[in-house]
């Protein structure tokens, strides 16, 4: 039931171990990479090259554990990327970067920080291969080309970073219920946002917990009580009482491997984290192009 489970190593090689310097408030870090991606508003597609063989071992990744530490040292100095703080605690769950999933239907404040958290993104990758790099060239060795989601003249973000620390969960939710929201008809003029995908790549993961449960409990199933205004997971405490008769898939990505997954027709969530420190993923969401080929993204 899930559509794809994959780590590509795209023979983009990563900078040197030196590269990888935290980064202090306001430092602009420029990168001699250039972000394919970043080619202006309705350029062509990014042209890949160099990609594509699938690795045999850790130290053939990407993203190694060094290039993760740089990743996580960088996030922990942080003052400067776009965040929501979802409690008060010291260490709160907190997103980086705004998600369409939870904005108003005026798109102004949402475009404005998905603007910031790509140069904040620019920071955080600078002397690794950027993310939104990787992410096409994983795509394009699927077959396709790909580049962001855009609303000219905006761009959607390009990914968005969760933070999960121990004791927190991300509940059952299914991706395809945003099509009823206001905020997702500008995207749907573009791309098939009811066949859309979820990735993500842990950063970080915790000592336990954490885990993606995707359950057989499908859009097709509860799309009329959505269609209506209502949010299944609040009825009858469906959330409860219906996954423990599901068939389930449960996943654990090692950091820095990517997952693609068929999070906008199957229900899924993530378990409670367990252990002394927070899961933290970048990602967010694909569908193909209305017009032309290739795949969008968006977050
Ligand atoms: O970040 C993750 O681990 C998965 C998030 C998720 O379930 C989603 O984006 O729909």
């Amino acid at each position: 039931m899930l559509s794809l489970a994959l780590e590509l190593n795209d023979a983009l090689s990563a900078a040197g171990d030196d590269a990888c310097e935290p980064l202090t408030a306001g430092d602009d870090g420029g990168t001699s990479r250039e972000d394919p991606a970043d080619g202006g508003g309705g350029g062509d597609d990014p042209k890949i090259t160099d990609h594509a063989s699938l690795p045999t071992s850790e130290a053939e990744w990407l993203y190694d554990s060094s290039a993760l530490a740089c990743l996580n040292d960088r996030l922990d100095a942080d003052t400067e990327l776009p965040r929501t703080d979802f409690t008060d605690d010291p260490d709160p769950p907190r997103l980086y970067g705004r998600s369409l999933v939870d904005c108003p239907a005026d798109l102004n404040a949402y475009f404005a920080d998905a603007a910031r958290l790509r140069s904040g993104l620019t920071r955080l990758f600078d002397g690794l291969v950027p993310f939104e790099q990787h992410l096409t060239a994983v795509l394009h060795a699927l077959g396709d080309t790909a580049r962001c989601a855009e609303a000219a003249p905006h761009r959607y973000s390009p990914a968005t970073i969760r933070h999960l620390p121990p004791g927190h969960a991300i509940g059952l939710h299914i991706g395809n219920a945003f099509l009823t929201t206001p905020q997702a008809q500008q995207l749907a003029r573009s791309v098939h946002v009811g066949a859309q995908r979820s990735h993500f790549m842990p950063l970080r993961l915790p000592s336990a917990g954490g885990e993606l449960v995707v359950y057989d409990l499908r859009w097709s199933m509860v799309k009329d009580r959505y269609e209506g205004g209502v949010d299944v997971r609040e009825e009858g405490g469906l959330a409860k009482l219906v996954p423990p008769l599901c068939e389930t898939v449960r996943i654990s990505p090692p950091a820095g491997a990517m997952l693609i997954f068929d999070g906008g027709r199957f229900f899924h969530r993530i378990t409670p984290v367990e252990g002394s420190h927070a899961r933290r993923t970048i990602g967010g969401f694909l569908a193909q192009a209305h017009r032309g080929t290739g795949w969008r993204h968006w977050s």
